[in-house]
């Protein structure tokens, strides 16, 4: 068992015991058979959520550490709602433009060992994140949401972008020896270590197919999490299909993937590319 798996029902329950427990040793119950050591922050990237995210928020566990909203300069209520829902929110201004330059600028700014990003249109249900946790925790350094992993799926994706996301991560798997069953999806979490080993560096879209080959050719250990992705709420999607499928491609040739990988042991079973 992973020196962070603990049942829950050995978590010592009085004030006094868990005081002489320093903080960051301190276990917290996520489920009724599992507790975990490790703070999770939750990135939200937002750019005119204010609708939404009275949804979003409603969803969090209330055992995470923190939620680092990034405010991509919205014209609408947004900073506000996010911090009458909730007054310990932490909010980033974007100083650039795009969803990868939001989540850099979140990613940063967390303070939790666990980093979980999230999107703000209600798409995402952050009852999920036990999953993402139990792996990471379980032994996976990045764990990676799939819709169409066996119990995922996507009321929200139109028939394009289910072919677009298709071809782009059978390309990805043929140029970097990966397995994965989805390529560009919002919802994943991981070790803060890995943005060191994955050094960010793009604006858009395509932030999630840099994560999902950057993972890779660092040799990390990934684990797929079906997810089930709903309809955003209100308002529309940012996304343009060819636009962005453009740059997602454009990414994919700039990374330029080889099939070698640092060799790991295989210790995770499932989903794992
Ligand atoms: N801060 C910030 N958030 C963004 C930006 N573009 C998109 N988002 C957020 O990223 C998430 C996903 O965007 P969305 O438009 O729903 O794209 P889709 O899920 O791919 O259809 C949502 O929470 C958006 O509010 C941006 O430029 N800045
Ligand atoms: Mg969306």
């Amino acid at each position: 068992m992973s020196s962070f798996l603990r049942p829950a029902k050995t978590e010592p329950n009085t004030k006094t015991a868990a005081a002489r427990i320093p903080a960051q040793a301190q276990y917290r119950p996520v489920s009724s058979h599992l507790a975990i050591a490790p703070p999770v922050s939750v990135v939200i990237p937002a750019m005119n959520e204010a609708e939404n995210l009275p949804y979003v928020f409603k969803t969090l566990p209330d055992w995470i550490h923190e939620v680092v909203l990034v405010d991509g300069n919205s014209t609408d209520d947004t900073v506000q709602v996010a911090r009458d829902l909730r007054p310990d929110v932490t909010v980033v201004k974007q100083r650039g433009k795009g969803k990868g330059d939001a989540l850099i600028s979140g990613f940063a700014a967390c303070t939790g060992e666990i980093i979980v990003m999230i999107d703000a249109d209600g798409s995402a249900d952050g009852g999920e994140i036990v999953s993402y946790v139990s792996a990471l925790v379980g032994g996976a350094d990045f764990a990676k949401g799939s819709r169409f992993a066996n119990g995922g799926g996507t009321d929200d994706m139109t028939p394009i972008r289910k072919l677009g996301n298709r071809v782009l991560t059978t390309l990805v798997n043929t140029k970097f020896g990966a397995r994965y069953t989805d390529l560009c999806y919002g919802y994943n979490a991981f070790w803060r270590h890995c943005l060191d080993e994955i050094a960010l560096d793009c604006a858009g879209f395509e932030v999630e197919t840099l994560m999902n080959i950057r993972v890779v050719k660092a040799g990390l250990r990934v684990q797929e999490i079906p997810s089930h992705e709903y309809n955003r709420i209100h308002g529309v999607s940012n996304l343009r299909a060819v636009r962005d499928g453009i740059r997602v491609l454009k990414v994919i040739l700039r990374e330029r993937g080889t099939r070698k990988r640092a060799v790991r042991p295989a210790m995770i079973t499932g989903e794992v590319s």
